[in-house]
């Protein structure tokens, strides 16, 4: 059943079956190879992030949006079945799907911890759409800690997110601050044959018609 976890912040345990969890790992296998594929971004102020990411759609890097890498490689296009699954996980958790005049979802991010990674509180604001964020666990458990708007620190609430959990952050929620301050090594269905998490965000970026 979902769960409000603060206005807006709908938390749907269990959404994706067995099936689904590996079709997608599987796809993340796909979209993290090549020239375009998964890497570990520098931070403007030094030092890279531990997750390692690929974006589909656009190219997210600290902090903006590209239609390419830094080196001129195209990104990879934004797949129509990440597009279908972001408008069936907005019906499910908030009873209906996206209107006719929301942006479109064009961009996904896909997040790859391993047993160190970790993500800093931080706000998704890159995006010019407010649409909600929708967002996909796979294999390893992981805290995530959903805060609030104005700061960084307390008031959060930290909730464990599972492989097939589903979480959308629209309304007031789309702006909170959150992070992953840990995952949970080995905790992964054995049957994925994953060790670590994937994360997959997908988002209208509103950058463009
Ligand atoms: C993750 N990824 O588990 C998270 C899931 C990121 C990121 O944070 O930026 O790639 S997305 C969580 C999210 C998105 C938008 C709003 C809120 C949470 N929120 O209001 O808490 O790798
Ligand atoms: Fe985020």
């Amino acid at each position: 059943p979902p769960v409000e976890v603060a206005p807006g912040a709908v938390h749907l345990p269990g959404w994706l079956d067995g099936d689904a969890q590996a079709d997608l790992v599987r796809r993340c296998r796909d979209w993290a190879r090549g020239p375009a594929g998964m890497r570990r971004h520098p931070m403007p102020r030094g030092g890279v992030m531990s997750v390692q990411m690929v974006g589909l759609g656009w190219h997210w890097q600290p902090y903006s949006y590209s239609r390419t890498l830094p080196d001129g490689t195209p990104v990879r296009p934004f797949p129509a079945v990440l597009a279908d699954l972001a408008a069936r996980a907005v019906g499910a958790a908030y009873g209906a799907p996206p209107g006719p005049g929301a942006d479109p979802y064009d961009v996904a991010l896909v997040n790859f911890y391993d047993a160190d990674a970790r993500m800093g509180m931080h706000q998704d604001r890159d995006e010019l759409s407010r649409e909600p964020v929708v967002s996909l666990s796979l294999g390893d458990t992981c805290v995530f800690r959903f805060g609030n708007t104005e700061t960084r620190t307390r008031p959060y609430t930290d909730v464990e997110l599972r492989s097939g959990d589903l979480f959308v952050f629209g309304g007031p929620s789309r702006m909170a601050y959150h992070g992953v301050p840990r995952t949970r090594p080995g905790t992964a269905p054995p049957s994925l044959g994953l060790a670590g998490r994937l994360n997959i965000t997908v988002r209208a970026s509103g950058l463009e018609g």
